[in-house]
């Protein structure tokens, strides 16, 4: 009986990953009529499927980011941050060649959800989200701030290319990445470092390393406990 539960449910799963399989982000699965929150592949572009993890409210997000337990290491140099790295049903990165191909020719909105050791939540959002070629070091294109609680952390990064320790496309005379642990598309340096150290709540003697939101109280010293980027098609 079990074993005929288990084959149903492997059935089922093989049945909607089959069904769902050309899908481009989450927008199109949630359109699809699949509104259940948690892992799918999606079709970036091309042949190569990506497995992503979707909320399914308001239309259907996709995690581009998330730190929650310190589990994955996020200090990784140009090819990890370009391919993607992670676990999917925890920590990951989807990588800037997956938000390139995924933003350079549909619309996307960002909200960053966060949360702190002491359990406070907020978030911002931001109404146009892309990143552009490699070619030209996959610049972050954000604008359209809307507040909810944590402050505009991010538009400071406008126009930045992304850089890691071993390329350092950052404004600074320093390396940024290098300097702060992370990875991220660092100004002079950064108004927030969400690749940065996860310092699991510890206030940590060594300055400015961990995954920090710099227009939100309380977390400069031990760092998110959480933080989330998420994109959403806006059509
Ligand atoms: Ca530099």
């Amino acid at each position: 009986m079990a074993l005929m539960l288990f084959l149903a449910v492997l059935l089922s799963v093989v049945l909607v990953s089959d069904c769902t399989s050309r899908q481009s982000d989450c927008s199109d699965i949630y359109n699809s009529g699949e509104t259940d929150s948690g892992i799918y592949s999606i079709y970036p572009a091309g042949d190569n499927p990506v497995l992503v993890s979707c909320h399914m409210v308001d239309g259907g997000w996709m995690v581009i980011q998330r730190r929650k337990d310190g589990s994955v290491n996020f200090y990784r140099g140009w090819e990890e941050y370009k391919r993607g790295f992670g676990n999917v049903e925890g920590e990951y990165w989807l990588g800037l060649e997956n938000m390139y191909q995924l933003t350079r020719n549909r619309n996307y909105m960002l909200k960053v959800d966060l949360e702190d050791f002491t359990g406070r939540k907020d978030w911002a959002l931001y109404s146009s989200f892309s990143v552009g070629p490699g070619s030209d070091g996959y610049k972050l294109q954000v604008s359209g701030f809307t507040d909810g609680g944590a402050g505009d952390s991010l538009t400071f990064h406008n126009g930045m290319k992304f850089s890691t320790f071993d390329k350092d496309q950052d404004t600074s005379g320093k390396n940024c990445a290098k300097l702060h642990l992370g990875a991220f598309w660092y100004e002079d340096c950064y108004a927030t470092n969400p690749n940065g150290v996860y310092l699991g709540g510890e206030d940590n003697p060594h300055d400015a390393i961990g995954n920090v939101w710099h227009t939100w109280e309380n977390n400069n010293a031990v760092g998110m406990k959480f933080i989330n980027m998420k994109i959403r098609r806006v059509s």
